[in-house]
């Protein structure tokens, strides 16, 4: 199937703005003036230009509908909890966010009504303090892109509690995991300093922001390998750290450095995010596909955190290596899909025809990558 495509890019990719104001045509080639084809070429034919086929929009919608038709309903997710869905609405925002496409929005507005049904309007009930920061980005992101204030509203009046309780001098600082206080995680500090981040630039509380700094500075310290890159799990209460790196952590540590840059203006965390972003391409995978983190209910959901901060760091500093990267993955990712159009977050791995065995969230991680590749368009070099 051929289809001219339109796409609406957003002038700041980094949530900045309510609406796109930049506006791109298409792939913007417009097709060559021939007086041939005016001279010898009938009418007809001279009119039906062939439209250019973007491969990258077809992929990403392709694998976006089959997850839909297999794993969506009225708002739902099958099998989804509370965080997988917060970050499979997020692989939601992500397609609307590069495509400007209404279907997504619709989506959208219709995942933020089912989630808020299900969990109500205050998440503190969750001993989770990540589950609510990593919803709390979803709905910062929504609003954004909508203007929909309650979205706002939803993030701040579960940010602010989840904070007050979570963040504590024990251990030098940071954030809990959980209510029971016993470890401080890379899982809740990442997203708990990009949603603090984004709320100082919703709300224009600076606040916010020291916030951020607080927690961010906190796990450079504490769990980061500085000249590695790498960012470590956790430290429990007793002071023991668990290195472990993980391409989600590695993702939102990128995203909380740069959205803090991006309001402080100090390079210093720009610095950290190129080295997270290496330590992940290079130190994890050694540039090649990701296929790993394919076990149990959480590590499934991970890969498609980390395409979406690492894209967006790499267009901030217009780092075309990334996206190299990244294509190479939706390369192997988008031969080894089945026959449905479905595939496991296994991408170097062939998709098995038997679905049902696999778990709704370890399915949304290429749909993530596909729509977050498309950010490649906004390097300078892409755009027309
Ligand atoms: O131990 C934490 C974290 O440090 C580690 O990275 C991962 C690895 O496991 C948990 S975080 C996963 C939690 C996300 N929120 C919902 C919880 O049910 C889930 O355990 O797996």
């Amino acid at each position: 199937m051929k289809r001219t495509v339109s796409l609406l890019l957003a002038a700041s990719i980094i949530f900045g703005s309510l609406l796109a104001s930049g506006c791109a045509d298409g792939d913007g080639t417009a097709a060559p003036e021939t007086t041939e084809a005016e001279t010898t070429a009938p009418v007809e034919t001279a009119a039906e230009t062939e439209p250019a086929v973007d491969t990258d929009l077809e992929r990403a919608e392709t694998v976006f509908d089959a997850f839909i038709k297999y794993y969506y309903n009225k708002g739902k997710f099958r099998n989804a909890d509370f965080w997988d869905n917060a970050e499979i609405f997020e692989t939601v925002i992500d397609a609307y966010e590069v495509t400007r496409d209404e279907k997504y929005l619709n989506y959208i507005k219709e995942i933020a009504e089912a989630t808020l049904k299900q969990y109500g309007k205050k998440w503190t009930w969750n001993e989770y303090n990540d589950d609510i920061m990593w919803l709390c980005i979803a709905f910062l992101r929504a609003y954004f892109l909508t203007g929909e204030d309650d979205y706002l509203r939803y993030a701040k009046i579960n940010f602010d509690p989840v904070w007050e309780r979570a963040y504590s001098e024990d251990l030098g600082g940071g954030l809990w995991w959980r209510t029971d206080n016993k470890s401080k995680n890379s899982c809740v500090c990442g997203p708990g300093a990009i949603a603090a981040c984004l709320l100082g630039k919703a709300t224009g509380n600076e606040e916010y922001y020291e916030k951020a700094k607080l927690v961010l500075d906190w796990q450079i310290a504490t769990l980061y390998e500085i000249g590695l890159g790498k960012v470590y799990d956790a430290i429990d209460i007793k002071g023991n750290i668990n290195k472990w790196s993980s391409t989600y952590n590695q993702g939102t540590f990128i995203g909380a450095c740069m959205l803090y840059y991006e309001y402080s203006g100090d390079e210093s965390y720009l610095t950290k995010a190129k080295k997270a972003a290496e330590f992940a391409m290079r130190f994890m995978y050694n540039y090649g596909v990701m296929n790993n983190e394919t076990e149990g209910g959480d590590l499934i959901g991970f890969k498609g955190i980390l395409t979406r901060w690492i894209s967006r760091y790499a267009v901030m500093v217009e780092n075309k290596e990334v996206f190299d990267w990244l294509r190479r993955n939706a390369d192997a990712a988008w031969k080894n899909r089945n026959s449905k159009n479905l595939i496991w977050t296994a991408w170097g791995t062939k998709t098995s025809e038997k679905y049902s065995q696999y778990d709704v969230f370890g399915m949304s991680t290429a749909v993530a990558l596909m729509f977050n590749l498309m950010l490649e368009r906004q390097l300078p070099e892409k755009a027309e």
